[in-house]
């Protein structure tokens, strides 16, 4: 997936412009990696989305290896606050990987309304940083307003930091929301669950376009620094 954008970008000059304007159209239906960190509290990589909704967010994730965030502490939720709510020097909703499970089950007690939410990757939901609100449970009988999906509340927020359920759109009070994603092997680029010689081919590929998923070490900047980083991971089978 990540090829195809690569290709449209590295390919598009030498193609004639409909035929490029076309196959660029394409990759660019797909949400765009726009930042990524890494955690070495926890060992784990993160990447920043493009705004989006939910939904959108939680698919793109699974493309590029990973899931929406699983947040298990207060410090990750604050090194996931600290990294992106601010990132590229404006206010950023964050989209992690919290969810209502049963979409047809809406308690309107907040304490059992917060124990019907769950992570995509399965773990137990043993730590939550809600806002002192939410959950909150609309009433209205129109679907599309009910709030099944979870962000942290952006910079600008009374609430700053701590946790909403929303409806699945991209912005809120006109702040986007941007997914943050959790990848789980860094090396396997190619997201099939292995570690070879394709996924060191397509980091080559980001790496010399200077593609964000090449910045492995998170400075922002893609240079060797982060291909001695690939080299590291990849020995390591991950
Ligand atoms: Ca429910
Ligand atoms: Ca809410
Ligand atoms: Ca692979
Ligand atoms: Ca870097």
């Amino acid at each position: 997936m990540n090829k195809l954008i690569t290709s449209c970008r590295s390919v598009g000059v030498y193609l004639v412009p409909v035929l490029s304007m076309v196959l660029c159209a394409h990759a660019d239906a797909q949400l765009e990696v726009i930042g990524s960190a890494y955690n070495p509290s926890n060992q784990k990589t993160y990447l920043l989305l493009e705004a989006s909704t939910w939904t959108q967010a939680r698919d793109r994730a699974v493309e590029l290896g990973g899931q929406l965030a699983t947040v298990r502490s207060l410090a990750e939720n604050t090194f996931i606050y600290d990294t992106f709510s601010r990132f590229g020097g404006s206010n950023k909703n964050l989209w992690i990987g919290l969810y209502d499970l049963d979409q047809a089950v809406n308690s309107t007690d907040r304490a059992t309304r917060r124990l019907e939410f769950g992570w995509l990757s399965g773990e137990p939901a043993s730590y939550a940083r809600w806002s002192p609100v939410e959950p909150n449970n609309p009433q209205s009988p129109e679907p599309t307003t009910w709030e099944f999906y979870v962000h942290i509340w952006q910079p600008g927020d009374l609430n700053r930091g701590t946790w909403n359920n929303l409806q699945d759109r991209a912005a809120v009070f006109g702040v986007p929301i941007h997914g943050v994603v959790e990848i789980e092997c860094v090396a396997d680029f190619t997201g099939d669950g292995i570690v070879d010689f394709s996924d060191y081919l397509e980091f080559l590929n980001l790496y010399n376009d200077g593609d964000p998923l090449a910045d492995l070490n998170g400075d922002g900047f893609v240079d060797f620094a982060d291909y001695l980083a690939f080299l590291n991971r990849y020995d390591a089978g991950c």
